[in-house]
């Protein structure tokens, strides 16, 4: 290959003249009026001691670095002079750019940086852009990457090829350089409103396993958790608990002094839940005056001591509503088993059992544990 230049103003019109193309650098024949290329800077090379690269001219120094925007672009490109026409074309763009070489370089970085957007040469010495994109496509990340197959490859087949592979975007060299601009943008407005949705899925998500009075997980986040953690106890051994937690006479809090002083009522005990019970567990409300907690990795001393703890933090804060101090209770039920327990019930058989141990302490007099009569025997 030769580069022919010719001053034109301040840029350089080059020609570049294939003398024997190869199969893999057909993608690669331009004719551009570029202005003068710059060096692309060593930071964008991570490959720096990797000598199987060496006859890629790959220069040699520090890891990429992730410009302020903190969006990333990996260009993927075996021929050194494209990689510079690209960099070149978008210089001065708000985004960093990092390279890659080779197939299996694009692969560890796309794993390493996840890059937000990426633009992908299809004829490589190692694999193809084809199989790069299908790789890349297979590796689940939670955030989207944009890719855009920039390739001599123009003809309709290839062009489908691509896009099946797992690209986005199809463009063809040589590129126009606004062109990829504009190409970019696009692929980072996929990738922002792919963001968006999954920011707003999450939200909804969280809504829909939380409480909204009290931010306690709720019936549904407490059954899901519950059934992963009694799958595990059952690989693992270890012990499960759950209390069942009910106020007393709450009824009669809402009738005296209204409903928001009764959520208060509600919003002090979730406060104390979360406070007497390790992060590790469990804590949620089923819905009206009813709790459940479920713990992990614990005796049923241990156990039997929490319900009590909370029992009695909650007996001990006064409220103060229309002028009247008032002391508001709560009574517990507690079932499960210990770590290498021989009978593991399900989920809902300990919930039950929790529940009949406490409307035990409902008809022993309230302001009490009990314990399930299945852990008596
Ligand atoms: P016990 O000691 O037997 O549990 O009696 P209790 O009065 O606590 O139980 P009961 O089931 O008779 O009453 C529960 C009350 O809880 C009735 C209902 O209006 C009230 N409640 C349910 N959800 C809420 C809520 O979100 N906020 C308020 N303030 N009250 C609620
Ligand atoms: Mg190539
Ligand atoms: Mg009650
Ligand atoms: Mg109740």
């Amino acid at each position: 290959m030769r580069y022919l230049g010719r001053p034109v103003g301040a840029t350089i019109a080059i020609t570049l003249v294939k003398t024997h193309p190869s199969a893999g650098e057909i993608d690669f024949m331009a004719t551009a009026a570029i202005p003068t290329i710059p060096t692309i800077p060593a930071f964008a090379f991570p490959y720096l001691s990797n000598t199987d690269d060496s006859d890629l001219s790959l220069p040699r120094g520090e890891s990429p670095r992730i410009a302020g925007s903190g969006l990333q672009v990996l260009v993927v490109e075996d021929s050194p002079f494209a990689r510079k026409l690209i960099e070149q074309a978008l210089f001065g763009q708000p985004y960093s750019l990092i390279f890659a070489a080779t197939g299996r370089q694009a692969v560890d970085l796309y794993v390493q940086h996840r890059p937000a957007l990426i633009i992908m040469d299809w004829m490589m010495p190692d694999l193809n852009g084809l199989e790069i994109c299908r790789r890349l496509r297979s590796i689940s990340f939670e955030a989207y990457t944009h890719i855009i197959m920039l390739t001599g490859k123009r003809d309709k087949q290839s062009v489908v090829e691509g896009l099946q592979a797992g690209a986005d975007d199809y463009l063809t060299k040589p590129f126009h350089q606004e062109e990829l601009i504009a190409r970019v943008a696009v692929g980072f407005r996929t990738v922002e409103l792919h963001r968006q949705i999954q920011a707003k899925n999450k939200t909804l998500e969280k809504l829909a396993l939380t409480d909204p009075m009290t931010g306690l997980p709720n019936r549904r986040a407490i059954d899901e958790w519950a059934t992963r953690e009694l799958s595990s106890a059952a690989r693992n051994n270890f012990s499960v608990w759950v209390i069942a937690a009910d106020l007393d006479r709450f009824k009669y809090i809402n009738d005296t002094f209204g409903h928001n002083a009764g959520d208060e009522v509600l919003k002090h005990f979730s406060k104390i839940l979360k406070a007497y019970t390790r992060k590790s567990d469990l804590c949620g409300r089923l819905g009206g005056e009813e709790f459940l907690i479920v713990m992990t990795h614990a005796t049923r001393a241990d156990v039997e001591k929490a319900a009590e703890r909370i029992r009695t933090e909650f007996e001990m804060a006064p409220f103060e509503f229309s002028g009247c101090n008032m002391i508001a209770t709560s009574s517990f039920g507690v079932a499960g088993f210990e770590a290498n327990s021989q009978t593991q019930p399900s989920f809902a058989t300990l919930v039950s059992q929790a529940d009949a141990a406490l409307y035990q302490a409902k008809r022993t007099g309230r302001n009490r544990v009990e314990v399930a009569s299945a852990l008596l025997s």
